[in-house]
């Protein structure tokens, strides 16, 4: 009998309290050092078997590539637009099973979105929007590259300034790749008044189980966005994905936080931030920041933006810098 993290603790302190139990099996085609797999393997292992996951096209729809699953629970294909549609078909259908008396309460399941970034911020953000809106009890994982990985890596409104994807290559037109800056997907779904929002990395497992399983306690949209290096289209050794995890958050890049009912807690702050070098170094898509030429500006302009960010966290919070 398998059992998921923890059901009766509000959280936990130590890795050891996290399941053993496995809900997404090895073996799947999905790259070596994926940090998105890493962070949703943990994520399951709050959420249990009793899950549907309503799964955007993307990377992960190459998890379950019939007649084959690695998942314990369900799994069902959408399109890029139409996850938090899918989920709200789900949701409805089980909910009308249950006023019928023909599902048992226990047999209910949690309906989970998984959705690339790519879905998330731009092609799935008006069902998205709707669902939350429409206070649909359901759980939303993006597992964010930075990317249209699954395509070949072009730029998406998630990807960075400054990195370098198949549609901003460097060139005569730009010394940087990206010019845009990441669109705020934190912000934006706060502002709709969701239940639960927060941010998670697979570097931070102990963080990242405390924040499900406190959703766990919640009705209505919760929402997770997963910060998730990928070896393939950042082009660095599988074998550092946890290093480059670990660095987003060290040098600030990535910030670890939570919005319960709209009021937002930083979940880690670091004593002192890495400069963000330490982190953009010996991605291959940052490469050109480095090489043949430092591209000063650019790597200035990355850095103050960080800077920027957490002078503003350190403001409102009142916490010593
Ligand atoms: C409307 C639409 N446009 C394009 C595609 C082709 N397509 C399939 S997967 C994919 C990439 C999705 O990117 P993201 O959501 O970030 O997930 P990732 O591939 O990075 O895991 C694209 C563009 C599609 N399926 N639907
Ligand atoms: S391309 Fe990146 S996000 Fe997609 S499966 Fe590979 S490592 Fe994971
Ligand atoms: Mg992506």
């Amino acid at each position: 009998m398998t059992s998921p993290t923890s059901p009766e603790l509000e959280s936990i302190q130590t890795l050891k309290q996290i399941a053993r139990e496995e809900f997404i099996l090895p073996g799947t085609s999905i790259c070596g050092g994926c940090g998105g797999l890493e962070a949703l393997r943990l994520a399951a292992k709050v959420l249990g078997p009793q899950t549907v996951f309503v799964n955007a096209a993307g990377c992960f729809t190459l998890l379950a590539t019939f007649p084959y699953t690695p998942f314990k629970g369900s799994w069902l294909y959408t399109t890029m637009a139409s996850a938090a549609a899918g989920a709200q078909g789900v949701r409805d259908a089980l909910d009308v099973l249950m006023a019928r008396g023909k599902l048992p309460a226990k047999d209910d399941v949690e309906v989970v979105v998984v959705a690339g970034d790519g879905s998330t911020y731009d092609i799935g953000l008006s069902a998205t929007s709707g669902a939350i809106f429409r206070g649909l009890n359901f759980w939303y994982f993006c597992y964010d590259n930075e990317s249209y990985g699954n395509t070949g890596m072009q730029m998406s409104s998630s990807t960075p300034y400054g990195a370098r994807t198949a549609t901003t290559p460097v060139g005569i037109h730009s010394q940087a790749g990206t010019e845009h800056g990441k669109k705020d997907m934190f912000e934006i779904w706060r502002a709709h008044r969701p239940a639960y929002v927060a941010t998670v990395s697979p570097r931070f497992p102990i963080d990242l189980t405390n924040k499900f399983l406190k959703a766990k306690t919640l009705r209505g949209a919760k929402l997770f966005l997963a910060h998730a290096p990928c070896p393939t289209g950042w082009l660095y050794d599988p074998e550092r994905t946890a290093d480059y995890a670990r660095l987003a958050v060290e040098t600030g890049m990535f910030a670890l936080k939570e919005a319960v009912d709209g009021v937002v807690t930083h979940t880690y702050v670091p004593r002192r931030h890495r400069p963000v070098e330490e982190y953009l170094q010996g991605q291959g898509r940052y490469r050109h920041l480095f090489e043949p030429t430092r591209n000063d500006a650019a790597l200035r302009q990355i850095q103050d933006q960080v800077d920027r960010y957490w002078a503003g966290v350190h403001e409102t919070t009142g916490a010593a810098r």
